[in-house]
């Protein structure tokens, strides 16, 4: 494809916690005890993650810009996914059963360190429903009846890299600490 053109690249990043192998096949067990429509589209295994703080589509060469802005103080904390919901939009989630401490404040210092230089755009206050994607185009799914809640020891986070083009994946560009 025409990627290397006239056009400065750009490249669509995201900052998410990102699951260990264990955590991975866990939520992977939890999404095959849903029921599914034929239309859905579950997220695969190594895509699956939780978006702490998306930054959109920016020129490559700021990404340096974004990994400097990316250190914030940060104390390990765990999640317990245990919520399973289907949201208006046709997406299948699962939710921790409580917001950490550590996990909101993680959420605003890394939107405050961001906001300032790497991407203003970024709303001031918006409202954080931290979830992991398990499935898209979900009109109706049916969750367990009964959630076994998945302990989640987090470590640190990253930033991603989205990339859109067939056939899409992520990147991991940088871990923190
Ligand atoms: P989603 O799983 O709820 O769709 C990569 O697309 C990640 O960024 C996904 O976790 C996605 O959340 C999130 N994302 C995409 N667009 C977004 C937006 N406009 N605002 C917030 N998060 C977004």
């Amino acid at each position: 494809m025409g990627h290397a053109s006239a056009h400065p690249q750009r490249v669509r990043l995201f900052v998410g916690l990102w699951p260990g192998e264990a955590v991975r096949d866990e939520i992977v067990d939890h999404a095959r005890a849903w029921v599914w429509p034929p239309q859905a589209r579950l997220t695969h295994r190594e895509r699956l993650h939780l978006t702490l703080c998306f930054l959109g589509e920016l020129p490559a060469q700021r990404i340096p810009e974004v990994v400097e802005r990316l250190p914030v103080r940060f104390e390990a904390f765990e999640l317990r996914l245990g919520r399973a919901e289907v949201w208006s939009g046709g997406q299948a989630v699962l939710r921790p059963l409580a917001v950490p401490g550590a996990l909101q404040m993680l959420h605003d210092r890394l939107g405050r360190a961001l906001r300032w230089h790497a991407a203003p755009w970024l709303p001031r206050r918006s409202s954080f429903a931290p979830h992991v994607t398990l499935a898209r185009d979900v009109r109706a799914a049916l969750p367990p009846p009964h959630v076994l809640p998945i302990a989640w020891p987090v470590t640190g986070y990253t930033l991603i890299e989205s990339d859109l083009r067939p056939p899409a994946r992520y990147r991991v560009l940088y871990e923190y600490p």
